[in-house]
Order: structure tokens, then sequence, then C-alpha cells
């Protein structure tokens, strides 16, 4: 009986156009909370969604830059996992393939990029990039806790967390970039996320509507695993590095195919 992750390598190993969708779970591994996990310490009180929004900034600034910050402060010492790396490969595999691959992520962490993913599409921003609610002026935040909170620009305006909140607009150049690339993939690849959130949920409608097939990588149940061809329970730090190495070989071999991508 050839199992669903057979059966998915080989639609990897065949597939011309494929698409990631990757949520919060792809970091758990790293030690970074997802959503559905209680916050701990201080902020146990809160509820994110309660803190991702510009109300909860306009009404306490202080509060929800701090609790940005110590978000990046806590990412700042994370490291990639297995999960992210056997995508930036798996992208790489493509690139030597001439497959077109796109890696679009939910989260705010870069980890991706960390792990060597090329082009990432960040729905909904990052962590590291700050900007002025006043002027707009945005800059890269690589360094230690801010000195205040808010962190202020110099034209004195208050600076807030390049994301996306909750009743805020996408940035449309991503969302309809991500939109071509589940439409028009032949194999979408949804990995750690509760697929609740929307527009990056109908990513996944879009993609099954449009005929690919649909892989899902999760540990739990999500409301569209009864409609992707396979879902996989399990682990993205455990599952994707197994699926690459089914799908094109152990490392030797896919570092063969890598390295012809020069
Ligand atoms: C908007 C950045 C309007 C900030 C985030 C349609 C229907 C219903 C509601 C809506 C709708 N359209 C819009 C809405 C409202 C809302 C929404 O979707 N609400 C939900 C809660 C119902 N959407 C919005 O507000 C969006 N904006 O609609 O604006 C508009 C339009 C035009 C012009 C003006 C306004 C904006 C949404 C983006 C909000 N920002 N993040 C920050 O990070 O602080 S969302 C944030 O939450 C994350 O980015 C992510 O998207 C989401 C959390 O979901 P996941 O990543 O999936 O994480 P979660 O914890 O839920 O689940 C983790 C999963 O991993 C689990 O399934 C678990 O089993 C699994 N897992 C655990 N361990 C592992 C694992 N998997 C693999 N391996 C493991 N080891
Ligand atoms: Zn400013």
């Amino acid at each position: 009986m050839v199992d669903s992750s057979d059966q998915a390598a080989g639609r990897l190993r065949e597939a011309k156009r494929v698409t990631v969708l990757t949520g919060a779970g792809i970091s758990a591994e790293s030690g970074i909370a997802t959503f559905r996990d209680a916050m701990t310490g201080l902020w146990s009180q809160f509820n994110p969604a309660d803190l991702a929004t510009p109300e909860a900034f306009r009404r306490d600034p202080e509060l929800v830059s701090r609790w940005y910050d110590e978000r990046r402060l806590q990412v700042a010492g994370c490291r990639p996992n297995d999960g992210h790396l056997a995508l930036a490969r798996m992208e790489r595999i493509a690139g030597a393939r001439g497959v077109k691959f796109t890696l679009i992520t939910q989260n705010v962490d870069r980890l991706h990029q960390a792990a060597g993913s090329q082009s990432v599409i960040e729905l909904h921003g990052t962590l590291w990039v700050w900007r002025c609610v006043d002027c707009g002026k945005e800059a890269e935040e690589t360094g230690p806790a801010f000195s205040e909170y808010p962190p202020t620009c110099i034209c004195g305006g208050s600076r807030r967390p390049g994301v996306v909140w909750f009743g805020e607009g996408l940035n449309w150049r991503d969302l309809s970039a991500a939109g071509v690339a589940a439409k028009a993939c032949d194999l979408l690849i949804s990995v750690g996320t509760s697929s609740v959130v929307y527009p990056a949920a109908r990513l996944i409608e879009d993609a099954i509507a449009a005929g690919a097939k649909v892989l899902e990588v999760n540990p739990n149940p999500t409301p569209f695993s009864d409609e992707v061809d396979w879902s996989i329970r399990g682990k993205s730090g455990e599952v994707l590095p197994r699926l690459v190495e089914e799908a094109f070989g152990n490392g030797v071999d896919a570092h063969r195919i890598d390295s012809s991508a020069g």
C-alpha cells in the first residue's frame, strides 16, 4: 500500500510549479510559540489577536510595541529548524530542475530566509522592519531592545512593527503574487497552519479550485484536511526532510542536484 507521503513525494518529483504556504507551526520546533499556544509569562493574560490590531496600538502603543519587540528579540535567539532547511533545499532543487517554486509565509520571523530560502512572500510582514505611523519611514531593526516604547521616529512620530494587523489590508503586490502562485501551481504544500486566517487560507481554496494537488503537513487536522489530497499528521521538522529525500534522494543526490544549481 503506497502511503500518502510516497504519493506526495512522487507528485513533488513530477511537479512543474510548486507553491508552499507556511504558518506558525513550522517555527514551533525552533522554539517560537504558535498563535494557538498559550502565551507565557507577563503575556499569558493576553490573546495574541487582541494585541495584533491597530486599535490595540492606538489604545496602548507602549504595551503593543513592547510585545512585538520581545517577539523580535526572542526570534533573534532562534535558529531555523529542519523544516525550514528542507524548504530551502526544495527551492534549490526546483531551481536546478527548472521548476517554478514559490514560498509564501504567514510568519513574521524571517526564519525561512535564515535557512537560505531566497524568494519568500511575507504575507503578514515582518518583525524586523519598523515603520513610523506619521511619516511612514521604514527601517530594519536588528539591534538590542528599544530604549523606549513605542520607539520614536526622527520626525517625532511613533514607530510600529512592519507586520499586518487584524483588520488591516495585506500588501496588494504580495497578495496578488501569492494568489497567482496558488492558482497556477500543480502542487500546493500547506505546512504548519491552522488555515483559519484570511485571506491567507483562501490560497488553499484557490489551489484546490484550480485543480492542483494539495499536501497538508500538520500534527493536527485543519478545516481543509478532508479536502486535500494528502494530509500528513506529523511535525514539519520531521516530515519535510523525509519528503524531500523521498522525492529527490538523500543529501548526496540532492547535493548533486543542488550543486548543479551553481
Ligand atoms: C483583513 C501578523 C480587511 C501579526 C497576522 C474571512 C472570513 C473570516 C474572517 C475574515 C475573513 N476575511 C478577513 C477576516 C478577518 C481576519 C481573519 O482572518 N480573522 C480570523 C481569526 C477568522 N483577517 C484579517 O483581519 C486580515 N485583514 O481582512 O483586512 C481589509 C481588507 C482591505 C483593506 C482593509 C482591510 C489580516 C490577517 C493578518 C493578521 N496578522 N500576523 C503578528 O504576527 O502578530 S495573522 C497571524 O495569525 C499569523 O500570521 C497567522 O496568519 C495567524 C496564525 O495562524 P497560523 O500561522 O496557522 O498559526 P496557529 O497558531 O493558528 O496554528 C499553528 C498550526 O501549526 C496549528 O494547526 C498546529 O497544529 C500546527 N503545528 C504545531 N506544531 C507544528 C505544527 N505544524 C507543523 N509542525 C509542527 N511542529
Ligand atoms: Zn516619522
